[in-house]
């Protein structure tokens, strides 16, 4: 099998690569950081091809996977997971360009990048989608605002998917992780502050991105009959949180 995967510099992306190509498959790793993608596609050999580049450009991808070898065009699993969360702020606090960036990557760049897939696995007869959703995209928590909602996307688009996909023998599937570190997400999330990232894991037994990638491996190799809609995962120290009511003081 032929996976492309966005947001294999770092992280689940980077898990998932390693993984598929110690089980037998080819793997197109997506990101703008080419030295990561490169040392990544060194370490996995003739297995691995690169797409430097922005997942929001979805003409360049376009243009560039026309450019790779003839053995990884014909691509059967997209793994749409590049994406982020910018900031942890109350609404009335958070930046516009925030959330704005928050849309085009979480959500714009999955929907054009499989709008462009599609047609091919529709031709080829079979194909899957595999989309990085989140916990986040369930239960709401505080601060988690247009983050959640974008993840709130991803499900109900790969529902919708299905809807459209399940007589052409399309698979579609959305993993929806819960406290994941490992990767730089929480880096990411807040700008660079290593210590605010680190204290996000302390005292916590998280998953690890590992074991994301182990999810994807097992949807992706289930006989073709079988479709895992969604999967959410937790590390087993984490639980859905009970619901808040706010007592004004006295
Ligand atoms: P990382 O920050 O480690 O990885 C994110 C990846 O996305 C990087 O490879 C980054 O590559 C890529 N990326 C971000 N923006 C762009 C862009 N504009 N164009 C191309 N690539 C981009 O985080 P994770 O591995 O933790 O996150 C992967 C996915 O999992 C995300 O969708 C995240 O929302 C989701 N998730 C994470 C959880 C967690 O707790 N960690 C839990 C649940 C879901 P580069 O910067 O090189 O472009
Ligand atoms: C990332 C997990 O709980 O930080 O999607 O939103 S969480």
């Amino acid at each position: 099998m032929i996976a492309l995967i966005t947001g294999a510099s770092s992280g689940f992306g980077e898990a998932i690569a390693r993984l598929f190509v110690q089980n037998g498959h080819r793997v197109i790793l997506l990101a703008r950081r080419e030295s990561k993608l490169k040392n990544l596609q060194n370490e996995l050999g003739i297995f691995a091809q690169t797409i430097v580049c922005d997942v929001r450009d979805t003409q360049s991808i376009h243009a560039k996977i026309r450019t790779l070898p003839a053995e990884f065009q014909s691509i059967d699993i997209l793994i749409n997971n590049a994406g982020l969360a910018l900031g942890l702020d109350s609404a009335d606090k958070a930046d516009i360009h925030d959330w704005e960036t928050m849309v085009e990557v979480n959500v714009l760049a999955l929907i054009k990048l499989t709008h462009l897939l599609l047609p091919q696995m529709v031709a080829q007869g079979h194909g899957h989608i595999i989309n990085i959703g989140s916990i986040a995209g369930t239960y709401p928590y505080p601060c988690g605002n247009v983050y959640g909602a974008t993840k709130a996307f991803v499900k109900q688009f790969s529902l919708n998917l299905r809807a459209d996909l399940y007589d052409k023998n399309i698979r579609v599937t959305d993993i929806e992780p819960g406290l994941c570190g490992g990767s730089e997400f929480s880096l990411v999330r807040f700008k660079g502050d290593q210590a605010k990232a680190d204290s996000v894991y302390e005292n916590t037994q998280p998953l690890l991105p590992q074991d994301i990638a182990q999810s994807v491996l097992w949807v992706a190799s289930l006989p073709s009959h079988v479709n895992i809609n969604r999967l959410e995962m937790m590390p087993t120290m984490q639980a859905p949180a009970a619901l808040n009511v706010y007592k004004k003081s006295k």
